[in-house]
């Protein structure tokens, strides 16, 4: 072990020198020397959001020095957004952590050897465990770390450390499609692939502003040959909205009962595939009752759309041959999410728009590992999309790591609010949190920060020191980023791409794939990850660890390929023949139920737990602000062309009659006000939002002050775009 631990001192103690920059196959560096000749190019993938854009990166002595996007990588065909395009800028950040950083009694921080780290971190951690017990230890962690990188850290804190809950961020954003998916198909699997923006000739976007969040999938939508139907379904008027050919401003959280209506509109007229229902489906009756009340009367009283647009549309997903819909955070993010994504699934199950070229119930990933997380994390699933519970998986999943099954929990760790509220209760009183700005994205934020309080310790990893989570930290783990490691991503439309080290990490900074080796030599459990020596080494873990699940990916030989093929979708079993570039799944109708049928899955809608009144009396929306602006902003934030791409200031939009009665010009300085909490910002008035709502970006930090947490009972996904709250004009 001692061997080890100096190891891995020794590679990273210090900056990178030349030669183990050129030492292929250690911690990250596997890949990139023999292409990494001075004044040379070599490829990547785009490290923000999901649509995993390819970039070509051009090196100077082997190091970057700018980017372009990739003309021949299938997704984005040459194209880029503004993040992509200013990627290598948040590298050189300022505040970019460079040595660990431990917090004394007094809060003044003191510069740590790795070492000295490990050793606070070990014995702080296990003391905890020690007194209060396993559980008592927990971790947060993200969908922006390379797949590697989160099964070694989901295989090191379960197997190794003896922890039961570690969440991910994933949980504030697909956790709803995951839950939906896995109980109408029988497994968490989004079906599309990108092709089918550009071959549908009905697209329906519910609750997704791509213009904004997915520049790029709108790019393949702008690409469509088709004249599609444009529908977008979401109660601003966004850029999205402005660009499609029917915009319905619904009443926000009415999508449940509009979609249940539409179903009974296409029953009532006999627009469903009645084949498609027989051969593939289980559930459709149950379902034609339960729709049955949704009648139009109620869709007109409860959505805010008209008796003639609700048949519209209706009409318009009749005439399509190829209808696609797809979905987002607008969906996701709701007290009842999972029943909408379902609902939108269920339309396309019972019009027969699934497996065929242009179709599909399509969920939008956000990160740009999202879909690494939901499968390799060993957060919510054991690896694979694996359970838990089931005695058989984890005996599969011990097998294949050489390690005893009682290792593998036998429980479903708590979602992250429920770890939140363990801290709450005392139950958990040491957090480690990777890769995710929680002081500033989770809900309710003023509360968050008050139970984040009553930690004994506090971990975090990340880039920065400086952001609001590792201000609170008690011991700060400086984390190399994109661009300065290695690793595969999986992105929206399923495919694995390959991330490689092009920078190197300031100061002391380690990838997250060291640190976690470092851990598990200093908690003593390294020589469980003998063989987790490099990313490319887990990678064939992983490998091992899909074959015979649905997102099995053995067939993929090594990073090499990944880089020749532009990126494989899963599945790709071993004895794969063809490697086609573009593979949706459902084409031959079978799911991944045993009886090889989708489900219907409904429920009766729900009032969410806080309505607009007279004291609060507008509906807060949340989301993203602009194509610049990603998250939390600790990398976007970086860059001067990023922000001038954006207003610098938290900007509240009001609709221009609001803003009338109340009295507020825009510019003018506005007060918002819930029962949690308050913001000040600049009003943008603006007819895109409608009468009675407001919206703010959740770029800025002050926007989870005002956000009401309730939570989808299935996915447990926070829903941050509702909420009462009351605008005021704020005095000077
Ligand atoms: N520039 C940029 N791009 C990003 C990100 C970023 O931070 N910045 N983040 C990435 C991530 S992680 C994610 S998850 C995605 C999110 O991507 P999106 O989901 O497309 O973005 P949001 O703005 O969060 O929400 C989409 C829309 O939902 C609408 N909405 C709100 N309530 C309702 C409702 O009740 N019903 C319906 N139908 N619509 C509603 C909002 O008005 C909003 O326009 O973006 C990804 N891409
Ligand atoms: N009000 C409101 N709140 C929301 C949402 C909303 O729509 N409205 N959307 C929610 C959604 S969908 C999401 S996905 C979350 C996102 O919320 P967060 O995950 O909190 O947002 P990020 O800013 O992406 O945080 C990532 C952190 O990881 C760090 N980091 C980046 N790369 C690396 C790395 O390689 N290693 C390590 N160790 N650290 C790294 C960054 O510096 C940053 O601090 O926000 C949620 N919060
Ligand atoms: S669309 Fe997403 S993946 Fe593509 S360049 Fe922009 S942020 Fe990167
Ligand atoms: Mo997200």
């Amino acid at each position: 072990m001692k061997l080890q631990v100096e190891k891995v001192l020794r590679q990273f103690d210090g900056p990178l020198t030349q030669d183990l920059v050129l030492e292929p196959g250690k911690f990250g560096l596997g890949h990139i020397p023999a292409k990494c000749q001075p004044d040379s190019t070599t490829t990547t993938t785009c490290g923000f959001c999901s649509t995993g854009c390819g970039l070509t990166v051009h090196l100077k002595n082997g190091e970057a020095i700018n980017l372009t996007p990739s003309s021949h990588y299938p997704v984005n065909l040459g194209m880029a957004c503004p993040k992509g395009w200013e990627a290598l800028t948040p590298l050189a950040g300022p505040d970019r952590a460079t040595t660990p950083l431990w917090k004394d009694i007094e809060g003044v921080r003191h510069s740590l050897t790795w070492e000295a780290a490990m050793k606070t971190f070990t014995s702080k951690f296990k003391g905890i465990q020690a007194k209060y017990g396993p559980e008592s230890v927990a971790f947060l962690s993200t969908g922006q770390i390379v797949t590697e990188e989160m099964a070694f850290l989901g295989a090191l804190t379960k197997f190794g450390m003896g922890l039961i809950h570690g969440d991910g961020n994933t949980r504030q954003c697909m956790a709803t499609a995951a839950t939906a998916y896995k109980e109408s198909f029988g497994y968490d699997a989004p079906p599309f692939t990108y092709q089918d923006f550009e071959e549908s000739d009905v697209l329906v976007f519910i609750g997704a502003n791509p213009c904004i969040a997915h520049p790029i999938m709108w790019q393949r939508v702008s690409r469509n040959p088709h004249c599609p139907e444009i529908v977008v379904i979401d109660p601003r008027k966004t850029e999205t909205a402005m660009a499609a050919t029917q915009h319905y401003a619904i009443r926000p959280k009415s999508d449940l009962v509009l979609l249940y209506g539409l179903a009974n509109r296409l029953i009532e007229n006999q627009w469903i595939d009645r084949g498609y229902i027989a051969g593939h489906t289980r559930g459709y009756e149950g379902f034609v009752d339960h729709v049955s009340s949704f009648d139009s009367a109620r869709i007109v009283a409860e959505c805010d759309i008209s008796a003639d647009d609700l048949e519209r549309l209706a009409r318009t997903i009749h005439e399509g041959r190829r209808v696609s819909f797809w979905w987002t955070m607008g969906v996701n993010q709701s007290h009842e999410g999972t029943r909408v994504a379902q609902a939108i699934i269920n339309l396309a199950l019972m019009t027969g728009n699934m497996g065929r070229p242009g179709t599909g119930a399509n969920s939008i990933t956000g990160q740009c590992n999202a879909m690494g997380s939901r499968l390799f994390s060993n957060t919510t699933n054991l690896f694979g999309g694996r359970d838990f519970r089931n005695p058989e998986h984890r005996q599969v999943v011990a097998h294949r790591l050489g390690i005893g099954v009682e290792r593998v929990p036998d429980r479903n760790s708590s979602a992250y609010d429920q770890i939140i509220e363990g801290i709450d209760q005392g139950k958990i009183k040491g957090l480690w949190i990777i890769a995710t700005n929680t002081a500033h994205s989770w809900i309710d934020q003023n509360r968050l920060n008050r139970i984040l309080d009553k930690l004994e310790f506090l971990v975090v990893q990340d880039m920065y020191h400086s952001t609001e989570t590792a201000s609170r930290a008690d011991l700060i783990l400086p984390a190399a980023g994109w661009g300065e490691k290695e690793g595969t991503f999986i992105n929206s439309e399923r495919r694995i791409g390959l991330t490689k080290k092009i920078a190197r990490a300031p100061g002391q900074a380690l990838s997250d794939f060291s640190i976690f080796k470092l851990v598990a030599e200093y908690w003593g459990v390294g020589c469980m990850f003998r063989e987790w020596d490099s990313p490319e080494a887990v990678f064939q873990i992983i490998k091992r660890l899909s074959i015979g699940q649905p997102c099995d990916l053995s067939g993929i030989a090594n990073y090499q390929m990944l880089d020749d093929c532009g990126g494989v979708q899963w599945p790709f079993p071993s004895g794969s023949q063809t490697l086609a570039t573009h593979r949706r799944l459902f084409e031959d109708g079978r799911y991944y139920h045993a009886d090889g049928r989708a489900r219907f899955v409904y429920e009766q809608p729900r009032s969410s737990g806080e309505m607009v009144c007279s004291e609060y009396p507008f509906l807060l929306l949340t989301g993203r602000g602009s194509s610049a602006q990603w998250h939390t902003e600790s990398r976007t934030g970086k860059s001067d062309i990023l922000n001038k791409l954006c207003p610098t200031q938290l900007w509240i939009e009001i609709n221009p009659a609001d803003a009338i009665r109340l009295g507020i010009q825009s510019g003018q300085r506005v007060r918002v006000r819930s029962r949690r909490g308050e913001l000040l910002g600049v009003a943008h008035i603006t007819p895109t939002i409608a009468a009675g709502q407001v919206f703010i970006p959740m770029h800025y930090v002050m926007t989870n002050r005002l956000t009401y947490a309730e939570v989808d009972p299935y996915s447990r996904q926070p829903s941050y775009k509702n909420g009462a709250v009351r605008v005021e004009k704020a005095e000077d």
